[in-house]
């Protein structure tokens, strides 16, 4: 497996002194600000804190605030608890989620536990909820006993307000502790979220093209840190917990020189482990990969390139960030010394086989609505905004439904089903995996299968380029209740 580096690899203490920040960010429309208010990078990869669940209970209080270090500068960005990303809430299948989500933002928030196969109830995770400022809420969310143990995450889903919320670090990861023994020697969360600081070293507001192209920061962060550095140790290998928690950006994630083992998508072990030069994620995603620190001490770089999402026809640049594709930038740095302790490799088989739910129940077409450059046309799914109040897809509890996801637009979208997780039939680069953010190339399709079991409510599906989300393209789904055929 092991191959010729594609790429050099660096030394990132030289590279940070020298080049202050400046270097490997990419698709901007101006550089980190040196100075100051400027990011500092090569600071020590750190895991977030953790909030581990006792007795089948995760308890206490969960803080959205302000004044969170972001990218090494003070008080830059929002975070839970006082930190960006929040705490990593760490519980087991049938465990409970019991937190006091208390706003000290001066927006309004919510709390939505992003891939987790609960149901969407009132006082659960309800994304029709107002959590306003100065409140706080009490939320119940119970696990449920046969739930897949894997990544998922924790971000705030009140419609208006997520895309700034989100690109300030209001995010978190979400452990559900279990599955196969992967024989790593560590177990780390990589969350990655982009940001951009203005001159006054706070989060920078979006424009208006921004939000129609999807807000890219200039900044690409690893735990809320500029290019950390993490320690390893030669052909002891590392679990890492890879989560897209960027507002817009769909990157391809690669280790400078070798191949990453992937083993997860979305909280869902794959069949076997698979090498990889490259995993794709796009917002919302997950992949959980196995690395093993080559022999040779060293410096290797962790890399992220932008994939070009598409643009607005005739309406020039993208704004903040872009969607070009440019890249790569280094998101992390893996600094392996010491003599070699290795470990066993993970096991062949990690899960059964994916065999979609079927045969359907019913088949849909939703479309997915985007501005064509000029036209009168905004965000939406099917031709409508976003209405909280209107029950747009009614399921019956129990059934599968095939749905045909068409994108005729010139902008690719990443598709997020809140409770039931998604299979994807025939699209292209297809793993076979189960996902729960789909995406759904410009001018293409993708067809997918859900089987609505397990629970039942009303909750939302939406493109998570969370701009467009706010902007309208989010439909409510109804799966149970009056009316339900
Ligand atoms: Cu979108």
């Amino acid at each position: 497996m092991t191959r010729q580096p594609r790429f050099s690899r660096r030394h990132l203490l030289g590279l940070a002194a020298a080049a202050g920040v400046a270097g490997g960010v990419a698709a901007c429309t101006g550089l980190p600000r040196p100075g100051p208010a400027g990011p500092a990078a090569g600071a020590p990869f750190a895991d977030p804190p953790e909030r581990r669940a006792r007795g089948g209970l995760l308890t206490g209080t969960l803080t959205a605030g302000t004044g969170v270090d972001l990218a090494g500068v003070a008080g830059a960005g929002l975070g839970y608890d006082g930190t960006s990303p929040g705490p990593t809430l760490r519980l087991r299948p049938g465990d409970e989620i019991a937190l006091h989500l208390h706003n000290g933002l001066d927006t309004p928030t919510n709390l939505h536990t992003h891939g987790l196969r609960v149901p969407p109830d009132p006082g659960g995770d309800d994304p029709f909820r107002t959590v306003a400022p100065g409140e706080t809420a009490d939320y119940r969310i119970r696990v449920p006993r046969d739930h897949p143990a894997g990544t998922f995450w924790y971000h705030p889903h009140h419609h208006g307000t997520v895309a700034d919320q989100v690109f300030a670090g209001l995010v978190g990861a979400l452990v559900v502790e279990g599955g196969p023994d992967l024989g790593t020697a560590e177990d780390h969360v990589l969350v990655v979220t982009d940001t951009t600081l203005g001159d006054d070293g706070r989060v920078a507001a979006a424009g208006p093209m921004d939000r129609v192209a999807g807000r890219e920061g200039e900044l690409v962060l690893v735990n809320g840190l500029y290019r950390p550095v993490l320690a390893g140790i030669p052909q002891r290998s590392q679990r890492w917990r890879l989560v897209n928690a960027t507002c817009s950006r769909v990157f391809d994630v690669s280790l400078d020189g070798q191949d990453l083992v992937h083993v997860a998508t979305d909280g869902v072990f794959l069949p076997r482990p698979v090498a990889r030069d490259r995993v794709r994620l796009a917002p919302g995603n997950r992949a959980d990969v196995v690395v093993r620190p080559p022999d040779v001490p060293g410096d290797v770089d962790l890399l992220a390139a932008d994939v070009d999402r598409g643009g607005m026809g005739g309406m020039g640049g993208t704004g903040m960030g872009g969607t070009t594709g440019t890249g790569p930038v280094v998101l992390a740095t893996l600094r392996v010394t010491g003599a070699a302790a290795p470990t066993p490799p993970p096991p062949a088989v990690l899960s059964a086989p994916v065999v979609p739910p079927g045969p359907p129940d019913r088949t849909r077409v939703l479309t997915l609505t985007a501005p064509m450059g000029g036209g009168g046309m905004g965000f939406g799914i099917d031709g409508r905004g976003f209405d909280p109040a209107r029950d747009d897809l009614v399921v019956a509890p129990g059934t599968v439904e095939e749905w045909v996801v068409e994108n005729p637009g010139t902008m690719l979208h990443p598709l997020h089903l809140h409770t039931w997780p998604m299979t994807v039939l025939d699209a292209a680069g297809s793993d076979g995996a189960v996902r729960d953010v789909v995406t759904v190339p410009a001018g293409g399709r993708v067809v997918l299968r859900v089987a609505f079991t397990g629970a039942t409510g009303r909750t939302v599906l939406h493109c998570h380029v969370l701009d467009h989300e706010d902007a309208g393209m989010m439909a409510t789904v109804r799966v149970g209740g009056a009316g339900t055929p």
